[in-house]
This record gives structure tokens, C-alpha cells and sequence, in this order.
């Protein structure tokens, strides 16, 4: 869970607070002009996953990066043997977007205590166990509850109906992004009473069983007209689950999204969609800078926050052709 408590420290560092120096800093980065860098990634099973690896890959000739880049294909067990391979190959520093927040812990420990500095990018780990300034450096990413609030605001104010019947479509059990997305969503939807959310069941951010899970939240609750799923690739599966049923999505259903991929916005511009928050992929440009600032001996905030846009019918035809 990404806490805003980082915020509040922010603002107390914003009012001339002492930052007081951890004890437990973070393992310095000298200047070099060559790097060896560790981007440990979780899987390549959708277009967001496939677009990040690759801004990394794109990134590394013009960042000075020797890039050992990993898949894990899904395993977070595997994820942190990665990183063990990594560390025994010498890097100097490694990017992790951990899967989950959790099994995650023990890379990010290993990579401190090897002298490593971490940046996490994309997810973020347990912070009640692992705070950035002390075990990693800093976690570079959105504000998952933040793009849950965004979502729910978008169907309040755009849905027309009296009584709102939500599915809810979650993203991989114990990640960051599908705790903070529920937790963003659901506590600001249900602050309008016209919503009730019937079910909520994990299709692991995966297209095919946001689908299946779809199919059968449908024929549990036939009644259902809003889909709200944690990323497009689920939203997509779930359209496709809904069309084979005969229902209408964008007509006798409402279907609330995030990320930006191309298929979304075209189910945008097709009518099939009302909307996806923003959460992008392309985090090798911004892991180059902060990387590059770190070495020089800024002082990096715990939170590198990106910010979202929103896309709806009155602009997903104008960022599609960026879309990945
Ligand atoms: C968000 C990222 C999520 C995307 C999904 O930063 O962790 O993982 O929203 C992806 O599409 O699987």
C-alpha cells in the first residue's frame, strides 16, 4: 500500500523541517559514464509489460546503461532469484518493479546489503517494512489510489442511471496497483449511493482471465451495468466476455479502465469504453534522469511521482497514435 504518509513528510521537509539524515542510507552511486544497470522484470503477458521493458531497452545506449534485463514470467519467486543472478554478476544498480509487495522484500534487502542502490519502478514493496531514503532509494511511479479516486469520479459524473450494479475486475493479488486502485475506487464510488459493487475477483491483469472472470461474474449477477476493471487488458477481456453474451458495452454498460493501451483507446473512440486513468509504461527516460541525479548527490524524493491524464471520447483520438 502506497502511503500518502510520503506526502506529509514532503510538506514537512516543504516547511524548513530538518530532513534528518537516515543512518541507514541508502549505498551511494558514483559518476560514471558507463553503468552496469539490473531491470528485473515481472513478466512480458501484456502490451503495458512489453512497452516498459522496451523504454528501458531504449533508454540503456543513451544512459551509459550495460543493460541485464530479466523476465520472470509471472513468478515473484523468480523474480528475486533474478536479482540474486544479477547481484552476482556485479550490477551497480537495479530497477525492480516488484510483482508483489510483499515476496518482493527479500530482493530489494539483498540488493542493500550487496551495496546495490534500488530504484522500484512502476510498483512499489511493503513500505510498512522497507521504506525508501533506507532499503531502496526511491519508488517511481503513480498514484494508484489517485487513478481509483479518477476513475470513480468519471463515473459519477457520466453515469445516467438511477441504480449503479459494479463489477469490479482486480489487478494481481497483492501488488501495489491492485490494492491502491481498489482502495482509490471503491472508497470514493461508494460515496455515491446510487453504486453498489456486487462482486470484485482478481484477473491478474491478464486480458483472457479478465474475460473468464468476467463470464462468470456475469452469470452470477446478470444484473451488473458498470465493469470496473484495474487495467485495459482486463477491461478489453471482460468487452469481449460481455459482446459473446449479447449485452452492449457503452450502451447497456458502463466499462471504467486504466492504463491508455492502443486497444483501449480505440474501444474509447468505438464507444465500447467511457474511460482509462492513465498509468504509463514508459519509465526509461525517467529511471536515466533520477538515476543520473542520485550519482551527483541529489537529494531524491521517496516518491517519484508521474502524473496521469485521463482519457475519454473527447481525446482518445488524439493520444492513440502514441498509444503502445
Ligand atoms: C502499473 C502497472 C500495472 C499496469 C498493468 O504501474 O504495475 O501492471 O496497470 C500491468 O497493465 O500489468
Amino acid at each position: 500500500m502506497k502511503r500518502r504518509i510520503l506526502l506529509g513528510s514532503a510538506i514537512a521537509l516543504g516547511m524548513g523541517l530538518s530532513a534528518g539524515v537516515s543512518m541507514a542510507e541508502t549505498p551511494p552511486l558514483e559518476v560514471k559514464d558507463t553503468y552496469r544497470v539490473g531491470f528485473a522484470q515481472m513478466e512480458s503477458n501484456n502490451p503495458w509489460r512489453i512497452a516498459e521493458t522496451k523504454s528501458f531497452h531504449d533508454t540503456a545506449e543513451s544512459c551509459g546503461w550495460e543493460l541485464i534485463a530479466t523476465d520472470a514470467a509471472g513468478s515473484a519467486a523468480k523474480q528475486v532469484a533474478d536479482v540474486d543472478s544479477m547481484i552476482a554478476q556485479g550490477i551497480d544498480v537495479l530497477f525492480l518493479p516488484p510483482r508483489e509487495e510483499k515476496p518482493l522484500l527479500p530482493a530489494v534487502m539483498k540488493a542493500k546489503a550487496a551495496g546495490i542502490p534500488t530504484f522500484l519502478v512502476d510498483r512499489s514493496v511493503d513500505e510498512a517494512v522497507a521504506q525508501p531514503g533506507e532499503h531502496f532509494v526511491a519508488f517511481l511511479g503513480s498514484d494508484f489510489i489517485e487513478q481509483g479516486e479518477r476513475a470513480a469520479d468519471w463515473l459519477s459524473a457520466n453515469f445516467s442511471g438511477d441504480k449503479g450494479i459494479i463489477v469490479e475486475l482486480e489487478g494481481t493479488t497483492g501488488s501495489s496497483p491492485a490494492n491502491d486502485r481498489k482502495k482509490g475506487f471503491d472508497d470514493k464510488i461508494l460515496q455515491d449511493d446510487r453504486f453498489e459493487i456486487v462482486a470484485s475477483q482478481t484477473g491478474d491483469f491478464a486480458r483472457d482471465m479478465g474475460r473468464q472472470v468476467m463470464e462468470t461474474l456475469l452469470q452470477a449477477h446478470p444484473e451488473v451495468n458498470v465493469v470496473y476493471a484495474h487495467n485495459d487488458e482486463m477491461a478489453i477481456g471482460a468487452i469481449q466476455a460481455l459482446e459473446l453474451a449479447g449485452r452492449k458495452p457503452g450502451e447497456d454498460i458502463t466499462i471504467v479502465s486504466i492504463d491508455g493501451t492502443r486497444d483501449a483507446l480505440q474501444a474509447i473512440i468505438d464507444g465500447k469504453m467511457g474511460v482509462t486513468v492513465e498509468s504509463s509504461p514508459f519509465f526509461g527516460p525517467l529511471a536515466c534522469d533520477v538515476m543520473k541525479r542520485y550519482a551527483a548527490g541529489e537529494e531524491i524524493p521517496g516518491w517519484v511521482k508521474v502524473e496521469d491524464r485521463v482519457f475519454t471520447i473527447d481525446n482518445a483520438a488524439d493520444h492513440i497514435d502514441e498509444a503502445y
